[in-house]
């Protein structure tokens, strides 16, 4: 099983949208598992495909704590079917945006339809850290990093942030 790059600020190609999947089949799934051994490994707990530079609808993500058995997840082509009115603050990361941690609000519940694993149509209600991180991930299907949600002063800071110690690597 390989390992993917990721790609980190300011690549272009993070600000591309994600394309939708037309199947999902076994060179799909070859694909998300190279992206959850590359979650793992980083370690994170989602990841989009196009952080590893392939513009599809695709996320991993695993929100097992340290002491409990992994729980892989994965989701083509995901849709928010309903978002609450009530939002959240949560201090969010990126592995795209290494070391910059900052707090974003969303909507504090969302109502999702996707593809998963197999192919199969489910729908399921996401909250807390589920709600967080599913938003975050599709996010990054429109081309949208959680620094997009800041002042332009503190996306700036943290781009630089992050050449200068690409910079010093
Ligand atoms: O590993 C990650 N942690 C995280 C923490 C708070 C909110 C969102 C995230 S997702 C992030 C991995 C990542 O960059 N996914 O796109
Ligand atoms: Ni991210």
């Amino acid at each position: 099983m390989a390992l993917r790059e990721i790609l980190v600020v300011p690549h272009p190609v993070l600000k591309q949208v994600s394309q939708p999947v037309a199947v999902v089949d076994d060179e799909l799934r070859t694909l998300m598992d190279e992206m959850l051994e590359t979650m793992y490994e980083a370690p994170g707990i989602g990841l989009a495909a196009i952080q590893v530079g392939v513009p599809k609808r695709v996320i991993v993500m695993d929100l097992a704590r340290q002491d409990e058995e992994p729980q892989p997840r994965f989701f083509v082509n995901p849709e928010i079917l309903w978002a609450s009115e009530e939002t959240a603050p949560y201090e969010e990361g990126c592995l795209s945006v290494p070391d910059i941690y900052d707090e974003v609000e969303r909507p504090a519940k969302v109502k999702l339809r996707y593809l998963n694993y197999q192919g199969e149509q489910i729908e399921e209600d996401a909250e807390g850290l589920f709600a967080v991180c599913i938003q975050h991930e599709m996010d990054h299907l429109e081309g949208v990093l959680f620094i997009d949600h800041l002042s332009r002063l503190k996306r700036e800071q943290a781009i630089k942030k992050v050449k200068k110690q690409v910079k010093a690597a």
